[in-house]
Parts: structure tokens; C-alpha cells; sequence
């Protein structure tokens, strides 16, 4: 259902209350509100924060901007402080950090915190990542989350989420409060879009014909070099395709699964999408280690069950 009809003025919904309504126990209440709040300096980080280097890099080895560092400050700060949050992971540390020994009905968050980073000094969408879990442990698999949520920060500054229980997504309004927009998004079965990530020269023979595919079906091109505006499009399209496949010389792909893929995965499928590596579905990978990759095909169910027999060679 959509709040934003022109010409209609509804009730506006703000994340608190449609929170309450989940039937969610208060500390994961507080937990994503606390996330949104973060957002909001985040967002003001992005818009006129500095564009350099921080002289400093990730996990990956990856040089850290200025606003990576920032970012992550802003969420770790105010997680570590929001009392509910016992263990957190970011793209930006190189271990887990232990706010709280106990974990007793507190939660533990892993998150990127500005994916994407390396497209604002061209002025693209970017955004901030977040999966949530019950308990201190954050190798299992993203099945067992129990919140996943999303920030994009684009011309708009738009939150969705779920608990399992549907993906809404907010918007922000100019009183920077979240306010819902969409309720309950669903992806059709099949779709006309696809955003394929890496070079296609060192795509697989399967991958190549896989893609050929798509374009000789009359997919089109749609990718923006960002992980949370491109899977955005196609929540909110309700159609669609990412994949960002294993390649001649990444065999496990680029996307890490702790911080990108099993929160977007776990709202994917709460919207009748699905989520794959090729083998099994993205959410059913028991991670090894914090800095796990892992190939993907995500969006509209039959595409990526469609991605698959290819991969399997039954296609
Ligand atoms: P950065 O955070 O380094 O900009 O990477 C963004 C990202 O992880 C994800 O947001 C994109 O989908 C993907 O990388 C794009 O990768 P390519 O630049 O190889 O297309």
C-alpha cells in the first residue's frame, strides 16, 4: 500500500510506531530507532563531509575514505551506547567488538556503514547496510537474523526494513523523522532488469550465457556501481536482477557476506524474491570468518532460479 498517493493526505506512520506494531520486544524497537538516528549524522557526513583519505584501510586491505572512518564512528558510537547491543562487526574493523559480556535478550549488529563510499565524490547514491542477530554470535547463518534494514541515501533519504515480518520502507521527511511510504513490497515472480556487477571479460562461460540471455530477452541494463541504491531499485521496482558473480580472478566474488549480502538477502526474501550463490541460497551459508565473499544472484525468484540452471548447467 502506498502512503504518498498525490493528492491524498494520509496519517504519516512514523518508524517508531509501525516498529510497535510488529509485536517486536522493546530493545529491538530501540535498537533500529537508535540506527535510524545514527543515519541521520551519517547523511549530514555525506552531504559536507571531507571527500579524502583517511590514510588508513579495512579488513580487505581496501584504502579508507575519511567518510568510511566517520561513518562507522557514528554507528559503533551509538550502538555500543544504546545498552541493547552486545557484540558488533563493521566492513571498517578488523575484529568484533564486545560492547556488553552478557548477551542475555541483547543483540549483535554487523554493518557497512557507507557502502559505496567511492561513488559520493561523484554524487551517487549510496548507503548504510545493517544485519541484526539475536545473542553475541555473528558467524551463523543470516537465516537466523532477526532484523535487516537498509539507508540509502540518495535525493531522498529512504530507511526500509524488516523482522521478518515484510519489508517497509520510510522516508525522511523534512522534520528528518522516518515516516512509512510503502508497506509490505512484493516482488514479482520474473523481471525485465539486471545489474550485473564485475568485468564481463572475466566472467565464466555459464555467467557469459547467462547474461546474453537476459539481454537477448530484453532485460535492461541497470547498475549504478552501488549495492544499496541497485538493490533498492529493484525492492521497490518489484522486478529485477543483481548479480555480482564469481570471476576468472575473485572466485568468490566481490560482495562480503556478513555486511552485504545476507541483509539484503533477508529482505529480498521477506518480499518473495530470493537470494543465491549458485549452490544455495545466500542465507543458508555458515560463515567462516568476518571477511567472507561469496558470488550472488539476487532479486525476482525465477530470474535467480533461472541464474542457477545455468550455473548448473541444466539451462
Ligand atoms: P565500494 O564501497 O568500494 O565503493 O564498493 C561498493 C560495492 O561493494 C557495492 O556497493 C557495489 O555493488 C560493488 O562494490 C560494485 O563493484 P564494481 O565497482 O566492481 O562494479
Amino acid at each position: 500500500m502506498s502512503y504518498s498517493e498525490p493528492g491524498k493526505t494520509r496519517f504519516q506512520i512514523d518508524l517508531r510506531r509501525h516498529l510497535r506494531e510488529q509485536g517486536i520486544c522493546d530493545n529491538l524497537i530501540h535498537l533500529i530507532c537508535e540506527i535510524a538516528e545514527a543515519s541521520k549524522y551519517v547523511i549530514n557526513a555525506v552531504r559536507t563531509g571531507d571527500l579524502g583519505v583517511a590514510g588508513t584501510s579495512n579488513l580487505y586491505g581496501e584504502e579508507q575514505l575519511a567518510l568510511d572512518v566517520l561513518s562507522d564512528r557514528i554507528l559503533r558510537k551509538r550502538l555500543i551506547h544504546s545498552g541493547v547491543v552486545c557484540c558488533i562487526a563493521s566492513e571498517e574493523m578488523d575484529e568484533i567488538f564486545t560492547a556488553q559480556a552478557t548477551a542475555d535478550g541483547l543483540y549483535s549488529v554487523a554493518y557497512d556503514p557507507l557502502d559505496g563510499s567511492s561513488l559520493v565524490d561523484v554524487n551517487l547514491a549510496v548507503g548504510t547496510i545493517v544485519g541484526i542477530y539475536q545473542g553475541n554470535d555473528l558467524l551463523q547463518p543470516g537465516r537466523r537474523m532477526v532484523g535487516a534494514m537498509y539507508i540509502l541515501y540518495g535525493p531522498r533519504v529512504s530507511l526500509v526494513y524488516s523482522v521478518g515480518k515484510g519489508v517497509h520502507e520510510f522516508t525522511m521527511n523534512q522534520l528528518m523523522e522516518y515516516t512509512l511510504t510503502r508497506e509490505n513490497v512484493q516482488m514479482k515472480p520474473s523481471g525485465d532488469m539486471h545489474s550485473p556487477g564485475g568485468l564481463r571479460k572475466k566472467y565464466s562461460d555459464e555467467n557469459e550465457r547467462f547474461v546474453r540471455y537476459l539481454e537477448d530477452r530484453g532485460s535492461k541494463l541497470r547498475y549504478s556501481g552501488g549495492f544499496v541504491p541497485d538493490i533498492n531499485q529493484i525492492l521497490m521496482k518489484g522486478k529485477g536482477l543483481f548479480m555480482y558473480p564469481a570471476l576468472k580472478d575473485a572466485p568468490d566474488g566481490k560482495l562480503r557476506l556478513l555486511f552485504e549480502l545476507n541483509p539484503m538477502a533477508f529482505l529480498l526474501e521477506q518480499a518473495g524474491g530470493a537470494a543465491t550463490n549458485g549452490d544455495m541460497p545466500i542465507l543458508d551459508i555458515v560463515p567462516e570468518g568476518l571477511d567472507q565473499r561469496a558470488p550472488v544472484y539476487i532479486g525476482c525468484r525465477e530470474d535467480v532460479a533461472k541464474a542457477a540452471e545455468f550455473l548448473n548447467g541444466t539451462c
